[in-house]
């Protein structure tokens, strides 16, 4: 074939393919019937304008400029403040495929109640094309989409998150294959408010809600949601872990992926300051991702991560120089806050920053204590990757990370111990298929309240848990080179009510048993729950624990282990026939050595 042809042919296959999404576009168009349309390409110009609309309609409030440069503060309707799980849909043919651990809608109903509410929701707005693509632009494991929506806080925030516009863009001609999100504030009314999911036609049809995980749709709709079901079809992991490289006196790197439930330490992890004595030894600690884990085996057997993600969308309250400097340092400029106070000299303010009274709450109403916290307990900073002080050197390698240890954890008061060691990798799969973990302010609902979290994935498996588990058994396979699976909880609480464990920058002493164990140098005790250090096997210079505390972190009750082993039990049967055998058949063995 001579050049000319080649280049008419491969011209012709770009248009074709641009032609998908124009066509989709201009579909949407007819029914949302927006006052104009704009494609986004991600540059500082088209930035600076969006910025400057909304400062003027009031959407963003700027703060100070000379304490936080190029900040802004959003203040969303007060009833759209967190993830509504109970209004998120899964729409697979067959109820089965989508679980008991999803709310489930047939998609041609779905369909038609998300078109009846887009129906001219657009009109006197502007409609945002926003090509983005998860992950090192040019990684083979980075997926794209295109989100179309009339927010633009949305379309400032999806800048940050992800690998917005041009780029982007170009990686979908050449490809041809995206993920449609399309969204709208719609009137954020939470009677007429929708997420919805539809795993097969790689679509997400949101609704009602500008909030980020129900309306930045390249992060927990598509990177965990409809990539958990790309990834059990193309032999990878879409999970909802931080990933962070520990590096030793040595200039060793191991990196570890950890899943815990939102608001529950991943970015104060993933972005850990070793204490005094390891610094001082030469530790060092690597922020690759606080959120979200794209894995798959490479050649070597070894898993391999990349965060899709771009930016962080942290939890405020409770970030502070004590608990997070590195967080602090990454959100001192070019920072979007969201229901955040303010100071009386328009500095941001959470709870658990420092010791100033607020002038303003997250309403905007003038502080006073009656009202609550000053700031949305799930109030949240949105900001780049890059400005993070301790983002790892291979943060955008496109082959990303080899990951050593897999950390599952959550929230638990009583029972569960520091941290153990899973036998193997089908013990591991079970840890992660039964871990508990109480619920926070990040999703609507009750907070506090104990309840099994799979892999920190319950919100957010785009398909039935017990496929998933069967996925996550697949691995284990000749030539795999598996990390080790952990569990840890940092929320043991003593008698009086009171965290038994320092957490933060000491939880790196528990990272560095994990790691040595990754290399056969720490020891365990094998106990019917996995392998338990004694507090010796832990470096724990300069840490004072109780006798209680010590007993407690590093001890384990067989009395009580007795009945949550029999509550997995009952939690597997949920899912029926579907459950892996592999994993009952692992739990009738730990039960009957429990006795
Ligand atoms: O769902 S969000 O992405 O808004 C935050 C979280 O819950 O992890
Ligand atoms: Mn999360």
């Amino acid at each position: 074939m001579n050049a000319a042809v080649d280049v008419f042919k491969s011209q012709d296959s770009r248009e074709c393919r641009l032609e998908a999404l124009n066509a989709w576009v201009a579909e949407v168009a007819a029914l949302t019937q927006p006052d104009h349309i704009h494609w986004c390409d991600g540059s500082d110009a088209e930035n600076a304008a969006l910025i400057a609309r909304m400062q003027a309609d009031g959407t963003l409030l700027p703060l100070n400029h000379e304490t936080h440069p190029h900040s802004w503060l959003h203040r969303s309707s007060p009833s759209d403040v967190a993830r509504v799980e109970h209004l998120t849909f899964v729409c697979t043919p067959e109820r089965d495929d989508a679980g008991p651990n999803n709310h489930w809608m047939a998609p041609a109903e779905a369909h038609a109640k998300m078109d009846a509410l887009f129906a001219g929701c657009m009109r006197g707005r502007t409609l945002y094309v926003v090509p983005y693509c998860m992950g090192p632009i040019d990684s083979p494991l980075a997926r794209c989409g295109v989100e179309i929506t009339d927010s633009p806080y949305v379309v400032a925030n999806m800048r940050i998150m992800t690998r917005m516009g041009a780029p982007a863009l170009a990686r979908i001609e050449r490809e041809g294959s995206f993920v449609k999100g399309l969204h709208s504030v719609g009137e954020l009314d939470p009677e007429r408010r929708f997420i919805m999911h539809f795993p097969e036609e790689l679509t997400i049809k949101s609704f009602g809600s500008g909030y980020g995980g129900n309306a930045l749709l390249g992060k927990k709709c598509h990177a965990l949601r409809i990539a958990s079901h790309q990834a059990r079809q193309e032999g990878w992991l879409a999970e909802h872990m931080l990933i962070v490289g520990i590096e030793n006196p040595q200039g060793q790197t191991h990196y570890v992926a950890a899943a815990f439930p939102s608001a529950c330490g991943k970015t104060n992890l993933a972005m850990l300051i070793p204490p005094e004595g390891y610094r001082q030894a030469g530790w060092k600690v690597w922020t690759v991702g606080d959120d979200i884990c794209w894995m798959r085996p490479g050649a070597d057997g070894r898993l391999y991560a990349i965060n899709p993600e771009a930016g962080f969308f942290g939890v405020a309250p409770g970030t502070s120089d004590s608990s997070n400097p590195n967080a602090l340092a990454t959100i001192s400029h070019h920072t979007i806050f969201t229901n955040v106070a303010v100071t009386d000299d328009q500095e941001p303010w959470w709870d658990g920053l420092d010791k100033r009274t607020p002038a303003l709450d997250w309403q905007g109403r003038p502080y006073d204590p009656a009202n609550g916290p000053a700031a949305h307990p799930n109030s949240r900073f949105t900001v780049s990757a890059r400005q993070c002080p301790s983002y790892s050197p291979r943060a955008e390698d496109p082959q990303g990370v080899p990951i050593s240890a897999i950390v599952f954890g959550g929230r638990r008061a009583s029972l569960v111990p520091l941290v153990f060691e899973a036998r193997d990798w089908t013990h591991g799969v079970l840890i992660g298929a039964a871990m508990g973990s109480e619920t926070t302010a990040a999703a609507t609902g009750a907070v506090g309240v104990m309840r099994r979290d799979p892999m920190a994935m319950k919100p957010f498996c785009g398909y039935n848990f017990a496929d998933y588990f069967a996925h996550w058994l697949s691995f284990d396979q000749a030539g795999a080179k598996l990390p080790k699976i952990f569990h840890v909880n940092w929320f043991r609480k003593g008698d009086d009510g009171k965290f038994l464990w320092p957490g933060f920058g000491e939880n790196l002493r528990v990272l560095e048993w994990m790691i040595k164990r990754v290399e056969g140098q720490a020891d365990a005790v094998d106990t019917p729950i996995g392998n338990l250090p004694r507090a010796d096997d832990l470096n724990l210079d300069g840490v004072s624990l109780s006798q209680e505390a010590g007993a407690k972190l590093f001890g384990f009750d067989p009395e009580g282990w007795r009945a949550e082993v029999d509550s997995i039990g009952a939690y597997l049967e949920e899912f029926g026939g579907r459950m892996p055998d592999a994993l009952k058949e692992e739990q009738a063995r730990i039960r009957s050595v429990l006795t």
